[in-house]
């Protein structure tokens, strides 16, 4: 190959690189956009080590693993036998005292981001769960993840997580955490396709007051991702993973998008997971003695999942119980109502109080979708008034403002 073959080899590699949102500047990747991070899949290992299905091979040397820097005991396994990982492909089990870290540049001090990871374990399911805790920081954010297993049919979870840049420069740590096992067990959690997703700037929608009323902004979802992402709880929205919304206050909530479920409306959709504690959250500023009309798709998401799932949702003063009837295949309703508001601040938020499985190992639960807090004008409130009217034939609700 010529010099000037080479020359347009290297163009081409740099052009795909920014189209992938990932740029190397002052010796760290600046992320934008989303994208895996550096061998945030873990296919390239290190140089010396091949591995076999199945098999657990300790990393000697802090830079021997290809974007990542090592501290205390790491293993480079393959899935097969006791470790399943997305795409039966590679991760790295953090054994005791065990770390991988990686550096990346922020766009800009403030910017959120979504961070997406999947856990899992190398070792029997049930003797292992317990020690598969994995601290994750980029400071000043931490938090402890742990591999769940009840919200999917996988041997693995994807989480994801979000925090607000604080700094140019970042350094994403996962580290594992001493769990309280017989201490001759000695799996330790599994880290697997690690990416970011920076949100930029989230604008509502025309005239709806909620941010990301429809769920179109979201963690960066892997190809693989069959199952969901799920979310982990949070309380600050300004560090959520689903921009304009807090999550839990104890469960996580799972994100889905339109290429692995049925999704009432556009690309992403919310699915209620977990009974009674996974619930989601908006505050909005509102006009006392106003009138609001509120609305939302409760829907399922052609996974399966059946039966009678009832939420509790609260739109300011009011607080309803819906009961929709999943066939598992793909079905939605949809809810309209009125309201005055009371306050300054009126409080939007969804609740699960079914407990519902889709394999019948896994949690399941209804999808919600395309939630609307509009001001209602002398038209909008005829219209509501009509729409709630025709939609109670089939739901039973019909309120008035
Ligand atoms: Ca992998
Ligand atoms: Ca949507």
């Amino acid at each position: 190959m010529g010099w000037m073959q080479w020359l347009q080899t290297l163009t081409n590699i740099m052009y795909a690189m920014v189209l992938l949102g990932v740029v190397w500047e002052q010796g760290s990747w600046t992320v934008t956009g989303q994208t895996l991070l550096q061998n945030g899949d873990f296919e390239t290992g290190p140089a010396n080590i091949t591995t076999n299905s199945g098999q657990e091979v300790p990393i000697v040397g802090q830079n021997a693993l290809p974007g990542w820097k090592l501290q205390g005991t790491v293993l480079y396994v393959s899935s097969g036998g006791n470790i399943s990982l997305p795409n039966d492909g590679h991760g790295v089990e953090l054994g005791l005292n065990g770390q991988i870290s990686q550096v990346f540049s922020a766009e800009k001090p403030g910017s959120p981001y979504a961070l997406t990871f999947s856990i899992g374990q190398a070792g029997e399911k049930d003797e292992c769960l317990a020690s598969n805790l994995v601290n994750v920081t980029v400071s000043p954010y931490s938090q402890l993840f742990q591999l769940n297993a009840q919200f999917t049919p996988e041997s693995w979870d994807t989480y994801a997580w979000g925090f607000v840049a604080q700094d140019i420069t970042l350094d994403l740590v996962f580290k594992s955490q001493p769990g309280e096992v017989d201490p001759n067990v000695t799996c330790g959690p599994v880290i697997d396709t690690v990416a970011l997703k920076e949100f930029g700037t989230i604008e509502s929608s025309k005239g709806n007051l909620l941010l990301n009323g429809d769920f179109e902004q979201g963690p960066y979802i892997p190809v693989n991702a069959s199952h969901g992402i799920l979310l982990a709880p949070v309380s600050d929205i300004s560090s959520s993973s689903l921009p304009g919304w807090s999550i839990g206050p104890s469960n996580p909530v799972k994100y889905i998008d339109s290429a692995h479920f049925h999704v009432p409306n556009g690309a992403g959709a919310v699915e209620l997971v977990s009974p009674q504690q996974g619930a989601i959250q908006q505050n909005v500023t509102t006009v006392p003695g106003l009138a609001y009309g509120f609305s939302f798709e409760i829907g399922d998401g052609n996974d399966s999942c059946f039966g009678n799932m009832t939420i509790k949702f609260q739109a300011g003063p009011l607080t309803q119980n819906h009961t929709y009837f999943s066939g598992g295949f793909g079905g939605k309703d949809l809810v309209s109502i009125g309201f005055k508001a009371e306050s300054t601040s009126t409080l939007v938020s969804f609740m699960s109080l079914s407990k519902h499985y889709g394999d019948g190992t896994s949690f399941c639960g209804p999808i919600i979708d395309n939630v609307m807090l509009m001001v209602a004008s002398s038209g909008l409130r005829l219209s509501i008034m009509l729409v709630s009217c025709i939609i109670s034939f089939t739901l039973t609700l019909c309120l008035t403002i």
